[in-house]
């Protein structure tokens, strides 16, 4: 017993030593700090570390509370360091702006957390050994994405279980955004921590620099510098208004639930071509062991500009559906997603995803409550109302997309709760 649990007591008394070393961040990043509690953030200029260039950026820091007013705005001055405390004793955001120039913030004290979204990404300099995030319940994998833009400069990201133990790694030069996913060895019903780190390339010609990194959106978007802090995302995420909360409807194991399946635009009787075939498979999955397999095919000269294949699954249980989300394995044939809602009084809800211009895992989200969506039909009220509805997901082949195309969905959920 002792033996076992000796190293694991060794890797965790090692990881608070690493976790303090502050991170360097560039161009706009956000952080959640704690009210009252002072951030030192040290300016450094970039020419102070390269000689190639020099930018006069000045620094901003900004305090905008949770609410998003505006609470404070403060000029640092390059070089210099600034010294900051949130008012009030609730958390707040901090927006830090050095431009080409370097920030390294140091709240006090450690719960504090980093925003990494895709609209947020988290703009390190030099990587970082060791940031935690918080996986939700339910969930068995996520995607962690790194972008480094310029070349040569690169990465190796590694996702590691809260213990140590790795999950995944991948070094590239990341020149574009590449995702990296990961599965969890076990879940856990208050859900699970998980360790990221980006770390020096181990090809010499590449080095580690700039790099931007952000978490799949089926992640709460916030890193820790801490186990600790750690823990305390879900609380803080619900309060910035990042969801944690999907109930989940198909995992794609034993059961389709696409009942209907059709084209949009009418094929004629006998044609060999446009076709598709759609069906569970073991080829891929997000979760689990399967996944759906969806391959479409047209023919070299087809006529029409515009063909949709809709999938539209059993009625579901939901009612007053906020966000609609599943998981693509994408082929970067540049289709166009819609996910369309089709509610209890057949009142239909459309959402536009946009092209799948990715190769692999990605969560979609289509966000009936802020996003562009357009309705038709039903009662009118603009609410997807229950207690069923149907989901189709709807794929889009315009002129030039590739004629033949083999794509996976996996893990639909829904998040609810809308008003009435
Ligand atoms: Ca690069
Ligand atoms: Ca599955
Ligand atoms: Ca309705």
């Amino acid at each position: 017993m002792l033996r076992r649990a000796l190293p694991l007591l060794l890797a965790c008394s090692a990881l608070p030593a690493l976790a303090q070393a502050p991170l360097i961040v560039r161009y706009t990043t956000w952080m959640i700090v704690p009210g009252g509690a002072p951030v030192e953030i040290e300016s450094r200029s970039y020419g102070a570390v390269h000689s190639d260039y020099t930018y006069k950026d000045q620094p901003t820091y900004s305090i905008i509370s949770l609410q998003g007013d505006l609470l404070e705005c403060a000029d640092g001055k390059l070089g210099q360091s600034a010294h900051i405390v949130p008012p009030g004793a609730e958390p707040a955001l901090l927006m830090l702006q050095p431009g080409n120039n370097y920030a390294l913030p140091r709240p006090e004290g450690n719960t504090y957390w980093y925003v990494a979204t895709p609209e947020a990404p988290l703009n390190t300099v030099r990587g970082f050994d060791a940031l935690y995030a918080w996986v939700p319940p339910g969930m068995g994998a996520g995607t962690v994405f790194c972008h480094a833009f310029s070349p040569k400069e690169a990465g190796r990201l590694i996702v590691s279980a809260a213990d140590g133990n790795e999950l995944a790694s991948l070094e590239s030069d990341f020149d574009q955004p590449e995702a990296l996913m990961f599965r969890l060895r076990a879940t856990a019903p208050e859900g699970s921590l998980i360790k990221i780190s980006l770390l020096k390339p181990q090809n010499p010609d590449w080095t580690i620099d700039d790099a931007k990194v952000w978490l799949g959106p089926e992640l709460p978007g916030l890193l820790a510098r801490s186990v600790e802090a750690a823990a305390g995302i879900q609380a803080i995420a619900e309060r910035v208004g990042i969801e944690t909360d999907w109930t989940p409807l198909c995992d794609f194991e034993t059961e389709n639930p696409m009942t209907t399946i059709q084209w949009s635009k009418p094929v004629a009787e006998g044609a060999e071509l446009p076709a598709y075939d759609v069906g569970l498979s073991g080829e891929q999955s997000f979760g689990g062991g399967n996944s759906l397999r969806v391959q479409m095919r047209f023919p070299e000269n087809h006529q029409e500009r515009l063909q949709e294949l809709k999938l539209f699954t059993r009625p579901l249980p939901m009612d007053g559906v906020r966000r609609v989300r599943f998981f693509l394995y994408g082929d970067n044939s540049g289709r166009k997603v819609i996910v369309r809602v089709r509610d209890k009084s057949q009142e239909h809800h459309y959402c536009t995803v946009g092209p799948i211009d990715w190769t692999g895992w990605k969560a979609v989200v289509a966000d009936f409550e802020n996003a562009t969506t357009s309705t038709s039909g039903g009662d009118e009220n603009k609410r997807i109302d229950g207690p069923t509805g149907n989901v189709v997901i709807q794929l889009q082949h315009t002129t030039g997309n590739t004629l033949e195309s083999v794509l996976y969905i996996d893990d639909l959920s829904v998040r609810m709760g809308g008003a009435q």
